[in-house]
């Protein structure tokens, strides 16, 4: 028997009597109660497990074929996943949806109920996050071997509460029921150091000792990763930190200091206790680089363990392994690797920065310049000073290479360092990032040209042929098969199969029915039942949704001067033809971003004030669901018929909910920002509400000394609604919302005001037009194709990775 290959593994249960034997097995044996005492816990627990079985012998048969054909492996480190509720894709994925369904009603469930108790890991904070989880899923569709690396976070991205006062946040213990979908790997236990001092090694001149003055320990767990449509399931492992035994004073604890015996213990668990711990402190912003540097140590040392397995020298070791970089906040892997290499494994330094370039590759998210991160050079030298001086020598030795490009630039060595001199020493990681990567990219077409131009321009200049662009892409299996089932079904009816779900380009072929009068109405039914699921409003009116994380440079409060232009319009002319609308807000704040916790404040305030209000409330509608996670994305996208992505140009690198809301039918109003200029280039300019700036126009006017007051006396209905929020009608926040948007606004919001009004009235006359509104909605899911993860993984493989699929043989 080749058990290397799984054969040995038992078949399981293809029909619904096995799998029903299955699933009281795991009743009986691993849950320890009966069908006659079973709770819907007990009953969801046996039934992840039961579906967890299917794909874990997917998993072995996976590791058997993608060990056999020594591949080059991807590795992704994230230090967010959003990777959505488990058991509705697990079981999509695994192809076990209708023989659970039986099962659990033999029990007395229904799978509904079942899926209510699946709770969604909520490790990651926004569009990054979810973008990770969108590639790992994409990763494992495309066959390409791969593990995704990141932290389990016990506290995840926080639940909140939206009352009038605005936000509330809560922690959320995702797993306090425990988390059926996870495999704990203790014996990959990992050793983390951190702070101590360094020792110099006798005859060596890169070579160091560090000796860490604490010692944290990285215990792994994986959650398992199916493909769709193939039999590929990778993985995704999350390190916890766990006290080492000697962190434990047993003498203190015995003396009845109990507190004070645990602390040690306490503070290094406290490592992954929550995602993005409060940075306001010195404290918490230490406690940040901790965690990166923790993912990163144990993250590194798991991929040597794994390369070291088949005995090969280090030259072939980017020839096995690429990395890629989700952002800046692993960039510490490019001299972790060094010091693995040069310290550990006596590799010598050029030989080791040859292989750590060839390994690397980085992808950059934003164009805000205070979101790329840097620390202070004290705060390494004190946690990380191995790691300090190895990024001295790569500094050293990158500065020396510019020089001899550019002799006598001094300005340009000043701007490019890695090291940032004043007004403080800083390490500035994106520096770090695209110094020790072969390959740079952007994540919108837009956004890696600004990259190039603007923000790492200097870099670009020296090193062209490093900068790339590979826009972002979404899971049609989550964003349509899941959470649009309707949708979905009539897309599988009028394409005549389901091959769209793994290759999103065959959309286009509903170009051919968007003029089909009965598949319209059909459309449009689907829109409308959605709706009604989503229970937020009338389901006739307008549903204009802005869902996405809360950022002044997003502009939420754009459209809040839309809802309040549109207010006092209908307060003024009660007896119009007024267009129904019911505007959904959702998304969280950073707990200490108080100007976009004021915007949070304010929508809730006015959403009161409209829905008191009986002459504007029958057309007008104001919701903001509390708690936007995947989940919530997953009701309100298939639901919305207005999708807002109006940031400011040049500002939103790409956007994501953008690329769902399209792919389900929602016409975007829009700037030519980010992904939006590619959705606008596929959808065609006619399906699309576009105004504002442009990034340039934007750039422009910045520079020309915009004066947001300029527009403020010049546009009596931009007036009334600011002067609405002066007179402190909605309470102080109004007026500091006012105020900030008065004196300075940042993100030119005054300056699109008209545009944007324009467009809306634009919106608002399509949308009498039934049938021209579902055409329309019909062509932006028939040219979303392009906008598939499959698609981003695709470009990622050939151009950045170099990889090629391994295919998992069949069972049977
Ligand atoms: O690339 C994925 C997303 O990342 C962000 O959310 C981020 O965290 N930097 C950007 O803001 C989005 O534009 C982008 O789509």
């Amino acid at each position: 028997m080749d058990l290397r290959q799984g054969i040995g593994l038992r078949k399981l249960g293809k029909t619904t009597d096995e799998f029903q034997q299955d699933l009281l097995s795991n009743l009986y044996y691993r849950r320890g109660t009966t069908v006659e005492s079973a709770s819907a816990r007990d009953a969801y627990e046996a039934l992840s497990q039961t579906v967890r079985d299917h794909l874990a012998e997917r998993r072995a048969r996976t590791a058997a074929a993608q060990f056999a054909s020594n591949p080059r492996w991807v590795y992704y480190l994230s230090a967010e996943y959003l990777l959505g509720a488990q058991l509705e894709q697990n079981l999509l994925y695994s192809g076990t949806g209708d023989l659970a369904a039986e099962a659990v009603k033999a029990l007395g469930f229904s799978l509904e109920d079942l899926e209510d108790l699946d709770v969604e890991p909520g490790l990651g904070n926004g569009g990054l996050g979810r973008l990770a989880a969108c590639l790992v899923d994409s990763l494992a569709t495309r066959d390409i071997p791969a593990v995704g690396y990141g932290i389990r976070y016990d506290l995840g991205i926080f639940r909140q509460v939206i009352t009038e006062n605005g936000q509330t946040e809560l922690p959320d213990d995702w797993a306090f029921q425990g988390n059926p979908w996870e495999f704990p790997a203790p014996d990959d236990r990992q050793t983390v150091g951190f702070y101590g001092h360094t020792e110099p090694i006798p005859g060596s001149e890169t070579r160091k000792t560090w000796v860490p003055g604490e010692i944290v320990l990285g215990e792994p767990s994986h959650m398992l990763v199916p493909g769709y449509g193939t039999e590929t399931v990778n993985i995704v492992r999350l390190w916890s930190a766990k006290a080492s035994e000697a962190s434990f004073d047993l003498s203190r604890f015995s003396a009845g200091q109990y507190a004070e015996a645990v602390q040690e213990a306490v503070r290094a668990e406290n490592i992954s206790k929550v995602l993005y711990p409060d940075d306001s402190t010195e404290l918490g912003r230490e406690l940040r680089l901790k965690q990166q540097y923790f993912l990163v140590s144990c993250s590194l040392r798991d991929i040597v363990r794994r390369f070291r397995l088949r005995n090969e020298g280090w030259d072939t070791f980017a020839d096995k392994t690429v990395i890629q970089l989700n952002d800046t906040h692993p960039t510490i892997a490019i001299p972790e690797l060094m010091r693995l290499l040069v310290d550990e494994y006596e590799v010598p330094w050029e030989k080791a920065w040859e292989i750590t370039r060839k390994t690397f590759a980085y992808t950059c998210h934003t164009l805000l310049p205070e979101a790329l991160e840097t620390w202070p050079v004290r705060m390494f030298e004190k946690l990380l000073p191995r790691h300090l001086e190895i990024i001295y020598l790569i500094n050293m030795l990158f500065l020396r290479e510019v020089e001899a490009r550019f002799p006598g630039d001094h300005d340009r060595l000043r701007r490019m360092s890695i090291i940032q001199e004043e007004p403080e020493r800083r390490v500035r990681m994106a520096h770090l990032a695209v110094v020790g990567t072969e390959a740079v990219n952007g994540v919108a077409e837009l956004h890696s040209k600004l990259l190039r131009e603007t923000v790492l321009d200097d870099f670009a200049a020296l090193w062209p042929a490093k900068f790339q662009n590979v826009t972002n892409g979404v899971s049609p299996r989550r964003f349509v098969k899941l959470s649009n089932p309707r949708l979905s079904d009539l897309i599988t009816e009028g394409l005549g199969d389901d091959g769209w779900l793994r290759d999103l380009e065959r959309l286009a072929g509903l170009e051919r029915l968007a003029d089909d009068s009965s598949f319209r109405e059909r459309w449009q039914a689907i829109k409308r039942a959605n709706k009604v699921d989503l229970a937020v409003g009338d389901p006739d009116s307008l549903t204009d949704v802005m869902i996405k994380r809360f950022h002044e440079y997003k502009r939420q409060q754009l459209k809040l001067l839309h809802v309040i232009t549109l207010y006092q319009r209908i307060r003024q002319n009660p007896a119009a033809d007024w267009v129904p609308r019911t505007v959904l807000f959702a998304g969280k704040a950073a707990p200490a971003y108080h100007a976009a916790k004021d915007i949070i404040r304010l929508i809730a305030t006015i959403a009161a004030r409209i829905e008191a209000d009986p002459v504007v409330s029958p057309y007008l509608k104001v919701v903001f669901p509390s708690n936007y996670n995947v989940t919530l994305a997953e009701r309100i996208i298939p639901a919305a018929d207005l999708s807002e992505q109006i940031s400011l140009a040049g500002k939103e690198a790409s956007g994501t909910g953008n690329m769902k809301l399209a792919l389900n039918g929602a016409i975007t109003i829009g700037t030519l920002d980010g992904a939006n200029i590619e959705i606008r280039a596929r959808v065609g300019e006619d399906n699309f509400f576009l105004f504002g700036m442009d990034a340039y126009e934007a750039a422009q006017a910045r520079a020309n000394g915009y004066h947001p007051r300029h527009y403020y006396e010049r546009d009596d209905e931009l007036r009334a609604a600011m002067d609405t929020l002066i007179s402190g009608i909605f309470g102080d926040v109004g007026r500091r919302v006012a105020g900030s948007l008065l004196d300075w606004d940042e993100y030119l919001t005054l300056g699109d005001f008209r545009s944007y009004l324009e467009s809306q009235e634009h919106v608002e006359k399509t949308w009498r037009d039934t049938a021209r509104w579902t055409r329309m909605s019909i062509l932006n899911t028939a040219h979303s194709g392009f906008f598939s993860a499959d698609r981003t993984v695709a470009d990622y493989a050939a151009r950045i990775w170099r990889v090629a699929p391994v295919a998992v043989p069949r069972l049977d």
